[in-house]
């Protein structure tokens, strides 16, 4: 949600009002438009944060989290998904936040892990995930290579803010962005990846890498939406197990969704957590800028479209997570409250609920319309 959209709404608004013979409100054209109330603040105000991925390791809340940087965008960019390379985003290092609990004061650290020191990737460090296993941390993370592919890397510490090691290359077999990495009860780990347009998930059709494929999505509206991809990790949490394929996303009648399906189809921004034993993959759905979800019984999917999570923030993007922390569950995601810039976000985080069957109570980022 813009400035301008909020603007826009409060104009409509008014128009109905006055539709409906409510009676004229007294016009003052020179009046500000209200200022957005927003309904939590940044966790930090010191560094621009985005892409939160959120992890209870030993009782403590950890935050994997992009780094936004200063560097002006291209004038192309400032819509940053529509058919471009996403190069406003030039992110170069990683940022963990962490907490004692959602509400707790914030530790900012940094020298987590950066491009220089991971020696295939050249630039673009997007959005991070990580994991425990076995007294090792891994921390997953998307950049472009030098022949321009997105690919993911991974890089261990023995300590959950790192610093972090990357591996000298990135994950076999991987392409895309927005690594997720589940670890289900049965201890098996799964990724799910990929994201539209400057996430290069179109131009990676079969898993191999076209650097002429299309800036955005090619297929037609009624054609099968791209879906996410996901692969079971190896014990050593190093490599795929397996090819990736796809998660399928379908609607009630159990059809995939499809590519004109705005609202609902997938972009980017995974995330998987559990719920009283059903699989809840949620996701961005880009230019309509929701974060939504679909459940399923096995953690490869079919996933059945179930509802919104979060309303369009401030911003063209937001990425979240789901963590739950001493029985009580929580949505970390971003909007832009620092900066009004689409590509110098902020972190935040607000509880989420679940209605008795289910189903997760949709949250409205901004306070303006209670
Ligand atoms: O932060 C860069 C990209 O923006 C992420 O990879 C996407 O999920 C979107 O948040």
């Amino acid at each position: 949600m813009t400035r301008h959209a909020n603007r826009l709404s409060l104009a409509i608004a008014a128009l109905g009002m006055a539709a409906l013979g409510a009676g004229p409100a007294p016009a003052n054209q020179d009046a500000p438009a209200p200022k957005p109330r927003y309904l939590s603040q940044p966790l930090v105000t010191s560094v621009y944060t985005a892409d939160p991925s959120a992890h209870v390791f030993g009782g403590k809340i950890y935050v994997y989290a992009s780094h936004d940087t200063e560097e002006g965008p291209p004038l192309a960019d400032v819509e940053p998904f529509k058919n471009s390379e996403g190069g406003a985003f030039k992110m170069r290092d990683y940022v963990v936040l962490s907490m004692a609990n959602p509400q707790a004061p914030v530790q900012v650290h940094r020298n987590v892990l950066d491009i220089a020191d991971v020696p295939w990737a050249a630039r673009q460090m997007w959005a991070p995930d990580a994991a425990y296993r076995n007294g090792a941390y891994y921390l997953y993370f998307p950049a472009k290579d030098r022949a321009g592919a997105f690919r993911i890397g991974v890089a261990t510490s023995k300590q959950p803010a790192g610093p972090f090691k990357a591996r000298p290359e990135p994950i076999k077999g991987s392409f895309s962005i927005d690594p997720a990495v589940f670890v289900d009860d049965d201890g098996k780990s799964y990724m799910y990846f990929g994201g539209l347009s400057g996430g290069q998930l179109q131009k990676n059709v079969g898993g191999v890498y076209d650097p002429n494929g299309p800036g955005g999505d090619p297929r037609a509206k009624d054609e099968q939406a791209f879906m996410p991809q996901v692969a079971k990790l190896r014990g050593d949490m190093l490599e795929f197990a397996e090819k990736p394929r796809e998660a399928l996303i379908v609607d009630e009648k159990g059809k995939p969704l499809l590519s004109g399906d705005g609202d609902r189809r997938f972009f980017e921004a995974s995330w998987m957590h559990k719920y009283r034993g059903k699989y809840y993959f949620s996701y961005s759905t880009g230019g309509s800028h929701f974060l939504v979800y679909a459940v399923g019984s096995s953690p490869y999917g079919p996933f059945t479209y179930k509802g919104k999570i979060l309303l369009p923030v401030q911003g063209w993007t937001t990425h979240h997570s789901i963590v739950k922390d001493k029985g009580r569950w929580w949505l970390f995601y971003a909007d832009t409250q620092l900066s009004d810039k689409t590509w110098l976000r902020n972190v935040k985080v607000t509880e989420l609920f679940y209605n008795p069957d289910g189903t997760i109570r949709t949250i409205d980022p901004f306070l303006h319309r209670k």
